[in-house]
């Protein structure tokens, strides 16, 4: 399938989504958003599809909505939560819900709901010259897209307030030291960092992955009781997946596992 504002690949376990658009550091467009729940369509319902990676082409990853789209001058003003309804929260529920990783490899600038996407995704590696860095702020509008959600738990409710207050760039290695991102790499070791971690992934037991991203993401909203009976089910779910029969008995025979991702 080809697209016009992304390129979307899949191959070897791994969907890739490139949004497109550099000129405009790849900002949001309703196209784009079309374009992004067809390729997510595609993502989940073909059952190889083990790891998703999503980057950005040029020198920036995502500069949040493009602001050429939205008229000041308009009579009729645009209803913003209508835009998140049908836009922007269906993505970042369904990165959230994917049943497998979600690596970004934030290439270069990412901001408003650039980052929002980006800190939507599971595992977040980002080139040294990439930036963080909280827009809304500084267009009388706040952090969107599961932005509140993710920002306070990741950095801090301070770190948090002065972010989404302020619009400071965050850089890449700030952000690894905050604990925003999983790492930050050298800009040229991006594109290899990435491959080898979604080749990783993609190998590994995608059922029980799948099941540890839901646990995670659930505990920031549970007690230690509702917690430790989520766990129970999801242990029961993944004691009867093919991959664990293979994990025990691959280190049983003392050889490399292969997991089929079930
Ligand atoms: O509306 C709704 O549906 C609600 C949802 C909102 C979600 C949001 O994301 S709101 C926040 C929107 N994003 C921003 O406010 C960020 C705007 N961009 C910037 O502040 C800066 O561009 C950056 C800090 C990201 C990067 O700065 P810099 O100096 O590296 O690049 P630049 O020169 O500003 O941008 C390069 C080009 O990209 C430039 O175009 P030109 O002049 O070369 O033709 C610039 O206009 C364009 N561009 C950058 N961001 C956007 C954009 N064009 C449209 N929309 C953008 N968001």
């Amino acid at each position: 399938m080809s697209f016009d504002t992304i390129v979307f690949e899949s191959a070897d376990g791994i969907a890739t989504i490139r949004l497109n658009r550099p000129d405009s550091l790849n900002s949001f467009t309703a196209g784009m958003h079309a374009e992004l729940r067809a390729a997510m369509d595609i993502v989940e319902s073909d059952a190889s599809v083990r790891c998703l990676v999503i980057t950005g082409t040029g020198r920036g990853f995502c500069a949040g909505q493009d602001l050429n789209e939205r008229d000041p001058a308009a009579t009729q003003k645009m209803d913003l939560g209508e835009s998140l309804d049908n836009n922007y929260n269906p993505l970042i529920r369904r990165f959230k819900n994917l049943p497998m990783p979600v690596v970004a490899a934030v290439n270069g600038v990412a901001a408003g709901a650039g980052a929002s996407l980006a800190l939507a995704c599971d595992l977040v590696l980002a080139a040294r010259s990439a930036r963080f860095i909280q827009a809304f702020c500084k267009i009388g509008l706040i952090p969107d897209a599961g932005g509140t959600w993710a920002l306070p738990r990741l950095v801090g409710h301070a770190r948090a307030m002065g972010l989404a207050l302020l619009g400071d760039t965050v850089t890449a290695e700030q952000a690894e030291k905050y604990g925003m991102i999983w790492r930050c790499v050298d800009d040229e070791a991006l594109a290899g960092e990435t491959a080898a971690l979604s080749r990783h992934l993609a190998a590994a037991p995608t059922h029980g992955l799948g099941l540890i991203k839901k646990a995670i993401n659930a505990s920031l909203g549970n007690d230690l009781d509702t917690q430790l009976d989520l766990e129970r089910d999801l242990q029961r779910k993944a004691g009867f997946s093919e991959d664990f029969d293979e994990g025990v008995a691959a280190f049983q025979q003392k050889r490399a596992a292969v997991f089929k991702g079930r």
